[in-house]
C-alpha cells in the first residue's frame, strides 16, 4: 500500500511518536498536515526544538496547542499511544467519521519486509533487543524499534530485511493490518490500571499481537498469554522441558559427553545437575554459559529463539549469538559494589509484575538481604502481590514518589519502611541500612513521570547518586 499524500492528516500527541509521524508525512510529500498537542504552547513540548525544525522545512505544517479539538477536515487521525481512545476529542473525531489509527497502524500498512512483533507485561525490550541480536548475528539487516524508543515509521527510511518491534498495549489498541511473521505475549500481569477499564481489558488489548501473525509464541506458564481462538502455528517457552523451547535438567552424565572423550568422573561436575537451553529433546546451550543471570533472563532468552526460529533464522547461529548478548540499561542493571553494597539499577521495573520478578532474581544471587527503593505514580495498581515478597526477601524498603504513603500502608506491618524525599536521600538511607553481602534494588513497581521525565532520567538519577556517593571509593 502507499501512502496517499492527497489526505488530510492531524497527528495528535507531539512527544517522540508524534514528531516521527510529522517527519514520515513530510518525507512523503503530505502538505496537509496538523500536529496537536494539549499543552499550552510550543515551548511546553519536550522536543520544541525539533518541531520549530521541522515547521522550517515543511512551512505548510500547521502546529495547534492547548486543545486536542480536531478540525473537522481530517481525514486520518494518527494518535500518540500516551493518548487513550476514550479521551473526549478522539471519541468526537470517530462519530464525525474520522479515521483514527496510530503509527505502528502505518507502518504495517506500508512495510514489506517480515515483523516480529513482542508484546508483554514486562521483558518486552529485552526480548525484542535479543531478538535483534540474534538476527544481526546470522546477517540479517534488522531494524528495532516501536516502545523501545525509536519510533516505527522512522525505521522505515533504512532497507531493513527485516523488522522488530516492542509493542505495548496503547500501541496495540489500534492495530489491524500486521502480519506478523512471529509475534509473542510474553506474560500478562496488571499495568496500566488507570487506562483500562479492567485487567481483562487490559490484556484484550495485548492479544490483538496475534491477529493475522503467521506463528505465534506462547508462554507455558502463563495462560493470559495463549490465545481465545485458533490462529497459526504456535510454539510454547517455559522453564520446564514440556515447553517447545524449555529447559532441561540433565540430572546423569550424557552419552555425548562421553563422545566428546570427556572422563566420567573428571565430567561429572559439570554434567550432573545441569540446566540446558532446550529447543525439544535438543540440548542448545548450558545455563551456565549464558550471560544474563535469573530464570526470567531463561524465559526471555527461550522466547528470542523460539520468535527467530519461527522467522527462518538458523538455531544453531542463533544459540552461538545468545552468548554474546550484554543486558540492558535500567533492567536489573549493576552498578556497582562498595563495602559488600551490591547497587543495582531496575529503573524499568514500573509496574508491580516486573518488581516482583526483579525481587526474585536479585534475591537468588545475593548472599545478603535486598533493600529495595520503590515508589513513584502507581498507575492504579495493586500493591498487594508485593507484600509477600517483600515479607520473604527485602530487608527494608525506602518509598519515594507520590505513592509513597500508599506503599507504607501496604507494607509497614511486614518490614521496616523509611520515606525518602529524593534519589540521594535514597541512597544515602540505603547505604545506612544495608549490610554487607546486601543488594540495593531500585525497581519502583511505579511508573516515573510524578518526579522524573522518564524511567531512563530516574535510572540514571540513582546511578549519578551512587556515583557521587562513592566517588572516592576506588571499587568500580
Ligand atoms: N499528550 C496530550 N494529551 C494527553 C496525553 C499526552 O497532549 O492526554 C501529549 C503530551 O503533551 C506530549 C505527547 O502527547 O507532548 C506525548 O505523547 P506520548 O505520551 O504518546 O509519548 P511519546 O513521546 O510519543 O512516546 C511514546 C511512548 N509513550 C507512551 O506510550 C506513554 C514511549 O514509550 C515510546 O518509547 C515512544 O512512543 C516511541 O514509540 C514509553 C512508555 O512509557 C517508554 N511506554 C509505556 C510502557 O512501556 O509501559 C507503554
Amino acid at each position: 500500500m502507499k501512502l496517499d499524500s492527497n489526505l488530510s492528516y492531524a497527528v495528535v500527541g507531539l512527544g517522540i511518536t508524534g514528531i516521527s509521524c510529522l517527519e514520515f508525512l513530510g518525507q512523503h510529500g503530505c502538505k496537509r498536515v496538523i500536529g496537536i498537542d494539549g499543552v499550552e504552547d510550543l515551548s511546553k513540548v519536550t522536543n520544541s526544538a525539533k518541531l520549530d525544525d521541522l515547521k522550517q522545512q515543511y512551512p505548510t505544517l500547521e502546529l495547534k496547542f492547548g486543545s486536542l479539538t480536531i478540525p473537522s477536515h481530517v481525514d486520518i487521525l494518527l494518535l500518540s499511544p500516551g493518548i487513550a481512545l476514550h479521551t473526549p476529542e478522539i471519541v468526537q473525531a470517530l462519530a464525525a467519521g474520522i479515521e483514527v489509527i496510530n503509527d505502528i497502524e502505518l507502518f504495517a500498512r506500508l512495510v514489506t519486509a517480515p515483523v516480529i512483533a513482542v508484546t508483554g507485561a514486562n521483558g518486552k525490550s529485552t526480548v525484542a533487543s535479543m531478538v535483534a541480536h540474534l538476527a544481526q548475528h546470522c546477517g540479517v539487516r534488522v531494524g528495532l524499534g516501536g516502545n523501545i524508543g525509536t519510533p516505527a515509521l522512522a525505521l522505515l527510511a533504512e532497507d531493513y530485511e527485516l523488522y522488530v518491534l516492542e509493542l505495548s498495549s496503547f500501541q496495540l489498541e489500534l492495530l489491524q493490518s500486521l502480519q506478523p511473521i512471529a509475534a509473542t505475549i510474553l506474560n500478562v500481569t496488571p499495568d496500566h490500571m488507570d487506562r483500562y477499564a479492567s485487567f481483562a481489558d487490559y490484556r484484550q488489548a495485548k492479544l490483538r499481537i496475534y491477529n493475522n501473525a503467521k506463528t505465534i509464541v506462547v508462554n507455558k506458564h502463563d495462560q493470559y498469554t495463549w490465545p481465545e481462538e485458533r490462529c497459526g502455528k504456535v510454539i510454547s517457552f517455559g522453564l520446564d522441558a514440556a515447553a517447545d523451547f524449555g529447559i532441561i535438567n540433565s540430572s546423569l552424565p550424557q552419552i555425548s559427553d562421553l563422545d566428546e572423550g570427556r572422563g566420567l568422573d573428571r565430567d561429572r561436575g559439570a554434567s550432573v545437575g545441569q540446566r540446558y537451553l532446550a529447543n525439544g529433546t535438543e540440548k542448545l546451550l548450558a545455563v551456565k554459559d549464558f550471560p544474563l543471570s535469573g530464570d526470567q533472563n531463561l524465559l526471555n532468552i527461550l522466547s528470542a529463539l523460539a520468535l527467530t526460529t519461527a522467522a527462518g533464522l538458523p538455531l544453531g547461529q542463533c544459540v552461538a549469538a545468545s552468548k554474546s548478548f550484554v543486558g540492558l540499561e535500567h533492567r536489573c542493571e549493576v552498578v556497582g559494589d562498595h563495602a559488600g553494597l551490591r547497587w543495582i539499577n531496575d529503573s524499568k521495573g514500573t509496574n508491580v509484575g516486573a518488581t516482583v520478578a526483579a525481587i526474585c532474581g536479585t534475591a537468588a544471587q545475593c548472599g545478603g538481604k535486598i533493600v529495595i527503593i520503590l515508589g513513584g505514580e502507581s498507575k492504579g495498581a495493586d500493591f498487594l502481590p508485593l507484600v509477600a515478597v517483600v515479607k520473604q526477601y527485602c530487608r527494608a524498603a525506602i518509598l519515594l514518589g507520590k505513592a509513597q504513603q500508599e506503599l507504607f500502608s501496604m507494607l509497614h506491618a511486614v518490614l521496616p519502611c523509611h520515606l525518602a524525599q529524593s534519589m540521594q536521600d535514597c541512597v544515602d538511607l540505603a547505604n545506612q541500612i544495608g549490610a554487607s553481602q546486601d543488594a540495593v534494588l531500585l525497581s519502583p513497581a511505579c511508573a516515573s513521570y510524578d518526579m522524573f521525565a522518564n524511567f531512563k532520567a530516574r535510572g540514571e538519577a540513582f546511578k549519578q547518586a551512587v556515583r557521587s556517593k562513592f566517588a572516592s571509593d576506588p571499587t568500580p
